[in-house]
């Protein structure tokens, strides 16, 4: 498959979509260097880079339809993940390359006492607008590092990211439809569409509980500007602390039902082990899976990477982020020997709860040789990342223990 025409023919339609519009389209440069790669520590871990319209040269995992990685070091550049750099995941091969937001609607139906029909601006005009800074992370991010191996796409570390939204409650929403008593949960349907009869589409599920929960939120801006056209322009599900699967996007779709959804994206897909640790022995087949849910607490070192040398004795500023489903990091502590002693790091500016939780930890190098640094963090409900991979066959909310192997020359 020819990648660049591909992106050529998108970056195409956007670009006419957009035309008069927005100047930014007058940017876009669809670009593919031979020489960019990223390289992921498992293997076959070789990604290209290559840029989509809005997006800056990404990790290339599958071209159609798009999904794209984050370059890990994008995550050393700030709290926010910049719109550009935001990955991007969708399932079907019809995902949509031109849409009218003067067209744009959003529908309420099934067990409402007043199906609704949105214009962009009518969903604006419904109440107050609010903002949350949360983390959108695919339930199959750092999947690659699964041992043994799990079938599904081999994601490093860059299936995450962290954005301000903008938008109006979910819930906001669904009052003004008025749902019925009795009814259990709601389906959320975006644009894309199977490109054959028998695939089954991208349909996901909530409980009526959460989406009248205050939590999600139909947003419209990303980090003050509009949503990227592949991260789901022009309106999008946010639901803070849960995985990237349930932020349906190019939203259009929401129907109130009296029943438990049985669709393939909730039925078969995006289960996990119905345990608390959400694993099972490798290797094994969970006798009973629930679907995935909230994220588990998780942190990063950014601005150090396995194999690179540092100097005996002299200090380095240790940084990185941390991050959980919404209790808030509590604290992050970094090893430099193999995690038999942890020191404190010192968090940075708080941004709500369910951000990405800046820190850092001067950390001083002292003998010469191989070191495995790794950082830990514990949220405020006492949970902590275990210190070995939990396995399971979907290879889904990995949260081990990050380790760095060093040099200290
Ligand atoms: N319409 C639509 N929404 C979708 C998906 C999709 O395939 N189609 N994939 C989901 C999954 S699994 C993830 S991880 C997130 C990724 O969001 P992003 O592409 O904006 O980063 O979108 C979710 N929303
Ligand atoms: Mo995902």
């Amino acid at each position: 498959m020819n990648v660049n025409d591909e992106s050529n023919k998108l970056q195409r339609r956007l670009f006419l979509q957009r035309l008069g519009i927005t100047a930014a389209s007058l940017t876009f440069i669809p670009f593919r260097g031979m020489a960019d790669t990223e390289t992921l520590e498992f293997g076959n871990g070789i990604r290209e880079l290559v840029a989509y319209p809005q997006k800056r040269p990404l990790m290339l995992v599958t071209a159609r339809p798009p999904h794209l990685e984050t370059p890990f070091a994008v995550f050393n550049e700030g709290v926010l993940t910049p719109n550009d750099a935001f990955f991007v995941r969708y399932h079907l091969p019809n995902f949509p390359t031109s849409i009218d937001v003067g067209q744009h609607r959003l529908t309420v139906t099934g067990q409402v006492n007043k199906p609704l029909s949105l214009s962009l601006a009518e969903l604006k005009a419904l109440g107050e607008t609010v903002e949350i800074v949360a983390v959108n992370q695919c339930a199959g991010n750092s999947r690659g590092f699964s041992s043994p191996r799990v079938f599904g796409a081999q994601l490093g570390n860059g299936s995450m990211g962290n954005a301000r939204w903008t938008g109006i409650p979910l819930k906001t929403v669904l009052e003004r439809a008025g749902v019925r008593a009795g009814s259990k949960q709601i389906t959320l349907r975006g644009l894309d569409r199977p490109a054959l009869p028998g695939t089954p589409e991208f349909v996901k599920a909530i409980d009526i509980d959460l989406a009248l929960s205050g939590g999600p939120l139909i947003a419209w801006a990303m980090n003050g500007t509009e949503i990227p056209f592949l991260n789901g322009y022009p309106i999008k599900l946010i639901i803070p602390g849960y995985f990237g699967s349930y932020w349906v996007k190019h939203l259009s779709e929401i129907e109130v039902i009296d029943h438990d959804f049985d669709g393939f994206f909730m039925k078969t897909a995006y289960r996990v082990p119905d345990n608390d640790c959400q694993c099972v022995p490798t290797g094994s087949i969970p006798e009973k899976t629930r679907p995935i849910s909230q994220l588990k607490v998780r942190s990063f070192i950014t601005n150090l990477r396995s194999g690179e040398n540092v100097s005996a004795g002299h200090p380095i500023n240790l940084q990185g982020i941390a991050f959980d489903s919404g209790s808030g990091i509590s604290s992050v502590d970094i090893s430099d020997d193999g995690g038999r002693h942890w020191q404190a790091a010192t968090l940075g500016k708080d941004l709500g709860n369910y951000s990405f939780r800046e820190w850092h930890k001067t950390w001083e190098p002292q003998d010469k040789g191989k070191v495995a640094l790794q950082v830990r963090a514990r949220n405020r409900r006492g949970e902590e990342q275990p210190a070995a991979g939990l396995w399971n066959p979907g290879g889904y909310a990995q949260n081990a223990i990050e380790t760095l192997s060093v040099l200290v020359v």
